[in-house]
């Protein structure tokens, strides 16, 4: 069979320009990593503290936002045009939606570096959860709304893509790379409408001056709305590799295709109703609202655990394949050579942890203890930074060479890339997490308070802050390696034998699955409804509290010292 870039090459195309727009955006949001690393451990300080910010959003908004989502329209777009096997309708449109996301991405990320130069009149430290009250250049929201626009159509171009197949194909159950990106396109068009809101009808106004003021809770609402569930949709291409790639790698086929089936379905329907995890400690939302969110979080965990059973008894299945034996020996049978390989369980074996300390941050109770500390930092370092990001790039290893045509250039530089990844990873989240315990507050360039010290029971604060700069180091060696990889193999000529892209079929196929799990539409109103039921309330009480535009006679809450006094003494008497 042919290789990839030979049968669909303008899909092709698309795939390799939005891999090059993800790889341009994590290099230089590594770069902006490293600064802080070394700044925020005051182990080395090239910028102000004031320009901290600016970079610190540069980082957030060019690694999480643009690297994540433009590797995923490119896998995307392979994994659609693959698993349907046909092109896409019109080679148009691809181009069009891929052009407003990159026309997006380049106003937002010169919105947010305009922050480092005095002279130009426009910067947008608004960190990459922008919410209120902080306040960007209109510019930088301007882009991030055509940004989304350009996934919106992304998505549509894939379902119409699908549309053609099914007119061809009535009766088949829909492929399964098809069927993941599909549920995970369905969930983004429901959680985008959240920031969509935010952004169209209160930020713009708001930042071009057209209304007075917002109500900061609502915005933020509207944000977390949308918040949680993009870390499914960066989560969605990596469980899209490790449920299809990786158990071939691994020498053997995946375990079942209707579990994998029923996890993304779960995704679809849990993923919007739990947002307000990240809002544990916003006065303004009553305490009922946040256990509902509670609930549904734990309920999400379990999409997660199915996939840590099915992905691990596919790598078993393969490592047997490959002569395996025993209850542990058949790890050593693994090809640990290959480097897409290893990032993906490593990957895999990183995100067992970042999940548990996901678990932690979802008790309402504990999350007193943790929120707004550099325990958070730590734990998404280990989830959209390991389980996500470094497998895209080891993923890379196999994708580049279909779209291509040609042979990754060194893969002992991949196998060092991706372990030196995981190796600065453990520094920097194990130490995180440890700061965050302390105390350490994140999003901030002096974590170090004057004439405070934070005690430590084991190690030291300097001990702690070491790791996390030797971490960020590493990694970002890690992505230059990359990087160079990467080029290297681009730059490169094509190789003469074709490119292996045969992904087997799964042990237990679609066939045995339930046809109803193929029922979009049922599952898209079921996720709707269970929107409305966990959002109306806390966000009526929002707008009954305090007015959709934040005007409130309310805010800002002054207190009167005599009324403290007199309730004090009312106390003590
Ligand atoms: Fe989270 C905060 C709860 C998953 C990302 N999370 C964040 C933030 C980010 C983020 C970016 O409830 C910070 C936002 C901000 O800036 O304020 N998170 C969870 C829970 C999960 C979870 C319950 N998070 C993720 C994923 C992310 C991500 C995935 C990105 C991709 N998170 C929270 C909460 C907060 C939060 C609170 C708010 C904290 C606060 O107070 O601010 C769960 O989905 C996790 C489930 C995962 C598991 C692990 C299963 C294990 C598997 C591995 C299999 C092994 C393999 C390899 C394949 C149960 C699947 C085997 C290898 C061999 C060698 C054998
Ligand atoms: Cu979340």
């Amino acid at each position: 069979m042919a290789t990839f870039v030979d049968r669909y090459p303008d899909e092709a195309k698309v795939v390799q320009a939005s891999l090059a727009v993800a790889f341009i955006a994590l290099g230089i949001g590594a770069f902006f990593g490293l600064i802080q690393a070394l700044h925020r451990t005051n182990i080395i300080r090239i910028i102000s503290s004031v320009d901290y910010y600016t970079v610190l959003t540069g980082h957030g908004v060019l690694l999480a936002l643009v690297f994540t989502i433009f590797f995923l329209v490119g896998l995307f777009t392979w994994a659609v045009t693959r698993s349907l096997e046909r092109p896409l309708p019109d080679i148009r449109l691809t181009w069009a939606w891929f052009g407003l996301m990159t026309t997006g991405a380049t106003i937002t990320a010169v919105t947010i570096l305009a922050g480092l130069f005095p002279d130009i009149p426009m910067s947008a430290d608004v960190l990459y959860t922008f919410y209120a009250p902080l306040q960007a250049h209109p510019a930088f929201y301007i882009g991030l709304a055509m940004f989304i626009i350009g996934t919106w159509m992304a998505g549509a171009d894939w379902f119409l893509a699908y549309r053609e197949w099914r007119s061809e194909n009535p009766d088949e159950r829909i492929p399964l790379q098809t069927f993941m990106v599909l549920t995970t396109m369905i969930m983004w068009y429901i959680s985008t409408l959240g920031v969509a809101v935010s952004v169209v009808f209160f930020l713009i106004p708001w930042s071009m001056g057209l209304v007075d003021s917002v109500n900061p809770l609502l915005t933020r609402t509207l944000f977390w709305y949308f918040g949680h569930p993009v870390v499914y949709f960066w989560l969605m291409p990596a469980y899209l590799m490790w449920y299809t790639v990786l158990p071939k790698l691994s020498g053997g086929r995946l375990f079942s295709d209707p579990l994998a089936r029923v996890v993304f379905v779960l995704f679809l329907l849990l993923s919007t109703p739990v947002g307000i995890h990240h809002q544990y400690l916003d006065p303004g939302i009553a305490e009922g609202f946040k256990f509902i969110a509670m609930t549904n979080t734990m309920f999400l965990l379990l999409p997660s655990l199915l996939t840590a059973f099915t992905v691990v008894a596919s790598m078993e299945h393969g490592a047997r394949q490959r002569g395996g034996e025993g209850y542990l020996g058949w790890l050593g049978t693994l090809p640990w050579r290959d480097p897409a390989f290893t990032g993906m369980a490593l990957a895999g074996l990183m995100f067992a942890a970042g999940g548990f300390s996901g678990m932690i941050n979802a008790g309402m109770n504990i999350n007193y203890l943790i929120h707004n500390t550099i325990w958070v930092p730590g734990h998404f370092h280990m989830t959209v930074g390991t389980a996500v990001a470094l497998t895209m790039m080891a993923g890379t290893y196999w994708l580049l060479p279909q779209i291509t045509g040609k042979k990754v250039y060194s893969r002992p530089i991949g196998l060092l890339q991706v372990v030196m990844w995981f190796v600065g990873m453990v520094f920097m989240s194990n130490a995180m997490h440890r700061g965050g315990l302390l105390g350490i507050p994140r999003r901030t360039a002096e974590p170090q308070y004057t004439n405070f010290d934070f005690v430590t029971a084991i190690g030291s604060i300097w001990e702690i802050r070491v790791q996390i700069a030797l971490g960020g180091t590493l990694l970002f060696i890690s992505v230059v390696l990359f990087l160079f990889n990467v080029a290297a193999t681009w730059a490169d000529d094509r190789s003469e034998t074709p490119v292996d892209d045969y992904l087997p079929e799964p042990l237990s196929d679609a066939s045995g699955s339930p046809v109803i799990l193929d029922n979009l539409a049922l599952w898209t109103g079921i996720a709707v409804v269970l929107v409305i039921l966990a959002y109306t309330l806390p966000l009526a009480s929002i707008i009954g509290d305090a007015g959709i535009f934040g005007s409130s006679p309310v805010f800002p809450a002054s207190i009167s010292l005599d009324a403290v006094v007199n309730t004090i003494t009312g106390v003590i008497n």
